[in-house]
């Protein structure tokens, strides 16, 4: 598996690396945003991106502030086309990150870190 995504990420690093002149998947919008403070009731994150993403080369980790993982969501369950959303179990107050890394539709890897705050309900 880890192989042969090498082996179909490779045409496309190299061509990266020959020049940056088409457009690859960045993210256009998140929920919860970054630096957003959610309820309790939050139960599902979704990510959009402007250009698609492969789903089964993606994926998401949800972490605490101190780092430990709460969930990881595949994106071969949690995308389509250029959007991803997977369910969260209820999380206790606190402080999370959701670190992503998409595998553009144009070869290119693309990561980034979403942070949010649980508040606790009232
Ligand atoms: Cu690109």
């Amino acid at each position: 598996m880890r192989f042969r995504f090498l082996l179909a990420a490779l045409p496309a690093l190299m061509l990266g690396l020959a020049g940056e002149a088409h457009a690859h998947s960045k993210l256009k919008s998140s929920v919860p945003a970054n630096g957003a403070t959610v309820s309790e009731k939050f139960k599902e994150a979704r990510l959009d991106f402007i250009e698609p993403v492969e789903a089964a080369m993606s994926h998401f980790e949800l972490v605490t502030s101190e780092g430990k993982l709460v969930l990881r969501a595949e994106g071969a369950k949690a995308c389509k086309a250029k959007i991803c959303r997977f369910a969260v179990e209820p999380l206790e107050p606190g402080a999370y990150r959701i670190d992503y890394h998409i595998f553009s539709a144009d070869g290119h890897v693309v990561e980034g870190k979403i942070r949010f705050t649980v508040k606790a309900g009232q």
